[in-house]
């Protein structure tokens, strides 16, 4: 499929996971990439990557952006025109996490501060700078990565839990916003996915995040971005509205069939 060739994505929270694997496919389908995370280095390896799938053909340009930093993401469109962007066709919020386990009465209001700001805030903002542009095309796609997170609440998520069944609203609400435009709007919604997600949530606890995934095969990056890229790559009148995908061993936020 063709469809995504000269196109342009932009894919926040690049430097690794779902995002970098994201990036990775959107390059070998021709599309030029902008990818945009806090670490310089990271980002770059992911870059040559893209490079590497895409070929001489491909643009692809990298941001170190706190997607908290409010003042840089509002710059961040002027300066794709500058660098020669012209359309912006697939933007993946994919940038996003959660901290701790803790029951509510025990979380830190800075922890709740962070997953707000990382998971919702900075998602709307971009969100809105770049529907802006694909108002003005007439096209479009926004893909919001949620999670199994926003469609049930469980026990020791109750802030990352509210914050991706806001993810899902926001997104729902934006798909009957521009229904009369050419814009697609679709939220791609992941169980259990191995990545620095646990490492993260468990503050850099590297046993306690492998724990989650014991016994069991969880999805991989790539499985999420083959997803992704296939919303994308539908046809223009095809719109995904939502994927739920889980590991065949997982059948809710707490039921995994785990060997021993
Ligand atoms: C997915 C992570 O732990 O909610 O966002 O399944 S989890």
């Amino acid at each position: 499929l063709t469809r995504l060739q000269g196109r342009t994505a932009i894919v926040t929270g690049a430097s690794g996971g779902i995002g970098a694997s994201t990036a990775i496919l959107l390059a070998r389908a021709g599309c030029n990439v902008v990818l945009l995370a806090r670490r310089q280095a990271a980002l770059d390896e992911v870059a040559q990557k893209c490079k590497e799938e895409g070929g001489e053909g491909i643009k692809v340009f990298t941001k170190v952006l706190n997607v908290n930093d409010r003042e840089n993401v509002e710059e961040l469109v002027g300066e794709l025109i500058s660098a020669g962007f012209e359309t912006f066709d697939v933007l993946v919020n994919n940038a996003g996490g959660a901290i701790g386990k803790e029951p509510v009465g025990e979380i830190a209001l800075a922890d709740i501060d962070t997953m707000l700001s990382t998971n919702l805030v900075s998602m709307m903002q971009i969100t809105q700078l770049f529907v802006t542009e694909m108002k003005k095309q007439d096209s479009g796609h926004i893909i919001n990565i949620g999670s199994i997170a926003g469609r049930e609440a469980y026990v020791g998520g109750a802030v990352y839990c509210a914050v991706k069944h806001a993810v899902r609203a926001f997104t729902t609400s934006l798909m009957k916003e521009v229904v009369a435009t050419g814009i697609r709007v679709s939220e791609v919604a992941p169980g259990f996915v191995e990545t620095n997600f646990s490492v993260t949530r468990f503050r850099g606890d590297e046993e306690a995040a492998k724990k989650v995934y014991e016994g069991m095969q969880p999805l991989t990056p790539e499985d999420i971005a083959e997803e992704i890229v296939w919303c994308a790559l539908r046809p223009p009148h095809v719109q995904i509205a939502e994927l739920f995908v889980l590991p065949t061993a997982q059948a809710g936020a707490t039921i995994i069939a785990r060997k021993t």
